[in-house]
C-alpha cells in the first residue's frame, strides 16, 4: 500500500452518461501523457485544470475530458488525474488496462485514495471514516452528521477532550514528581474533579454520536423456509448468477450460500439456508432427508440456526403452489427483528388465485424466482428495512450530531472505561502512578479515534470497508 501510482474506477458500474477513472501518484500524469495524441495540453494545467485530451488506444482515437490536480493541491496530496469517458465498461476497461501496464501504475485497494489522503496529512482518521459515511448516507440527517465528521468537527471535539486530558495527566505527573511538597493544586480531590469533568465531556461526546451499522457491514438477510420453497432459486435470481445449487429434490441446500448486492446506497448480504422448520425456543428442525448421517444433519441444523439467530432480517419463503398452513404457522412462531413473508412460485398460480392470496396475506410479497415477478418489490422492501437498521443507535427523535464507525465507538468506550478506572484509583487513594497509567490509556484511545497513534491493522480494518474508487 501507499507506493506507486494507483488507478480505480471512480464511478459505480451501471448505465450512466459518464464514467470516471481516477489515478493518484507520481506516474499519474506521465502514464496518461504516453497515451495522448496531444500531450502538450496537459502542460496547460500547472496546478489544477481540465482539458480535452485525445488518447490513442489500440490504434483507435478516444476523446476524453481530463481533470488534473497537481500535488499537493489534490485529495491525496499527490498528482491526481480524473479521466472522464463515456460510461462504457469495455471502453473504460481498455483504457484502464493500457494504463495499468505502464510503469508504476497498479489497481487501487479499497479506500486507498482516502488512506493516502490520511497518510499524507490531508485529513485525520475521523474525517477519513466520514468519507465512507457520506458515500453511504441514506437520508439527509445522516448526510449532515457525516459531513460534520468530514469537515473535521468530530476530530476537533475529540482533540479538545484529548488536550484537556493531556493537561490533567501533566498535573498528575507533577504530583508524582513533587509528592513531598505540600502544594494545594496537587490535592487528590482536585485531580478527581478534573477527571470527573473529562468523563462528563466524553459522555457528552458519546451522546452526540450514533453507530453507523449498515454502511460498515452488510445487512444480513437470510432466505429461510421449508425445503423446496425456492430459496436457492431466489438467491440466484437476486444475484443475477448461479451461486446456489437448485434441484427439484427437497433438501438440496446444506451449508449457507451467500452473495452481496447493493440495494440503493446500502449493501445487502443474502444468505440461502437449508430448508427447515424453526421452533420457538428450540433449535431448527431440519427438513433434510432423514437418512442423512445424524452428525452431518446436526451440523447443518446448527449452522442454519446460527444464521437465523444472527440475521438482520428473515425472508420466509413459502411455496405458493403447495400446501402451506404448516409453513405459515412456522413463520408466525419464530421471532426476528425483521421478518417478511414471501410466497414464491406465483408463476404457477392464475390471476384469481394470486389475487386471493394477496387479499388473504396483504403484508406478504408475491414472487417468482423463475420469471422475476415481484423481485423489485422484494428488493425495495428489504432496502427499507436496511435503511431503518442503519439508523439504529441514533437518539430517538433526534438525529445524532456525528456518525461513528464501530472502530470509533469502541475507541470512545475504551477511553471512558479507562477514565472510570482512573477515578476508582483516585477515590481509593491507591498510587497516583496507577491513575496516570489509566489516563494514558484513555488518551491513547482518543488519539486512536482521530488516527494519531493508530496501528496499521486498525487502519487496514477501517479502509477495507471502503469502495475501491475512494
Ligand atoms: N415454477 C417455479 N418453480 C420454482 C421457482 N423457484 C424455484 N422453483 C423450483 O422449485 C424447485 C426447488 O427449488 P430450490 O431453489 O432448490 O428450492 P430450495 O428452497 O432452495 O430447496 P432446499 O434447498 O431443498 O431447501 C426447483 O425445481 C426449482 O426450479 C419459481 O418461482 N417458480
Ligand atoms: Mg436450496
Amino acid at each position: 500500500m501507499l507506493e506507486g501510482t494507483i488507478l480505480a474506477c471512480a464511478t459505480a458500474p451501471g448505465v450512466s452518461a459518464r464514467g470516471v477513472l481516477r489515478l493518484s501518484g507520481p506516474a499519474a500524469i506521465p502514464s496518461l501523457r504516453s497515451l495522448a495524441v496531444n500531450p502538450v495540453v496537459l502542460d496547460g494545467c500547472p496546478g489544477f485544470g481540465s482539458v480535452a485530451l485525445a488518447l490513442e488506444l489500440d490504434g483507435a482515437r478516444l476523446d476524453a475530458w481530463v481533470t488534473v490536480y497537481r500535488a499537493p493541491r489534490s485529495y491525496t496530496r499527490e498528482d491526481v488525474v480524473e479521466v472522464h469517458l463515456p460510461s462504457s465498461l469495455p471502453l473504460m476497461g481498455m483504457l484502464a488496462r493500457a494504463l495499468v501496464i505502464r510503469d508504476g501504475v497498479r489497481w487501487a485497494g479499497p479506500g486507498e485514495f482516502t488512506l493516502r489522503a490520511f497518510r499524507n496529512g490531508r485529513i485525520d482518521l475521523a474525517q477519513a471514516e466520514a468519507v465512507a459515511q457520506v458515500i453511504s448516507a441514506t437520508e439527509e440527517a445522516e448526510l449532515r452528521a457525516a459531513r460534520r465528521g468530514l469537515s473535521g468537527e468530530l476530530g476537533a471535539v475529540v482533540r479538545a477532550v484529548a488536550d484537556r486530558l493531556t493537561g490533567t495527566l501533566a498535573l498528575m505527573e507533577a504530583c508524582i514528581d513533587f509528592a513531598d511538597e505540600d502544594i494545594p493544586e496537587f490535592s487528590g480531590g482536585r485531580l478527581s474533579g478534573e477527571v470527573g469533568e473529562i468523563v462528563a465531556a466524553v459522555d457528552r461526546l458519546k451522546r452526540s454520536t450514533s453507530l453507523r451499522l449498515a454502511g460498515e457491514g452488510s445487512f444480513h438477510c437470510v432466505l429461510a423456509g421449508l425445503p423446496n420453497a425456492g430459496k436457492s432459486s431466489l438467491l440466484n435470481a437476486l444475484l443475477g448468477r448461479r451461486e446456489a445449487l437448485v434441484s427439484e429434490l427437497a433438501g438440496t441446500t446444506r451449508d449457507p450460500v451467500r452473495g452481496t448486492t447493493r440495494e440503493g446506497t446500502l449493501s445487502v448480504t443474502w444468505v440461502d439456508l437449508a430448508g427447515g422448520y424453526p421452533r420457538p425456543g428450540e433449535r431448527l428442525v431440519s427438513g433434510l432427508d432423514g437418512r442423512m448421517n445424524p452428525e452431518t444433519r446436526a451440523a447443518v441444523e446448527r449452522l442454519t440456526s446460527l444464521e437465523l439467530e444472527h440475521a438482520d432480517g428473515v425472508l420466509w419463503l413459502v411455496d405458493a403452489a403447495g400446501e402451506y398452513p404448516e409453513s405459515i404457522e412456522a413463520f408466525e412462531s419464530f421471532e426476528a427483528a425483521v421478518k417478511l413473508l414471501v410466497f414464491n412460485k406465483v408463476d404457477l398460480l392464475d390471476a384469481p388465485a394470486r389475487a386471493s392470496l394477496a387479499g388473504r396475506y396483504p403484508a406478504a410479497l408475491l414472487t417468482s424466482a423463475l420469471d422475476g415477478t415481484g423481485l423489485d418489490e422484494l428488493r425495495a422492501a428489504v432496502g427499507k428495512c436496511t435503511a431503518a437498521a442503519s439508523r439504529q443507535g441514533s437518539l430517538a427523535g433526534e438525529p445524532a450530531r456525528f456518525l461513528v464507525s464501530s472502530h470509533q465507538e469502541a475507541a470512545l468506550q475504551l477511553s471512558r472505561e479507562a477514565l472510570d478506572r482512573a477515578l476508582d484509583v483516585l477515590d481509593s487513594g491507591a498510587g497516583l502512578e496507577l491513575a496516570a497509567a489509566d489516563l494514558r490509556d484513555a488518551l491513547r484511545s482518543l488519539e486512536d479515534l482521530i488516527g494519531e497513534v493508530t496501528p496499521d491493522d486498525v487502519l487496514d480494518r477501517v479502509f477495507a470497508g471502503f469502495c475501491v474508487g475512494k
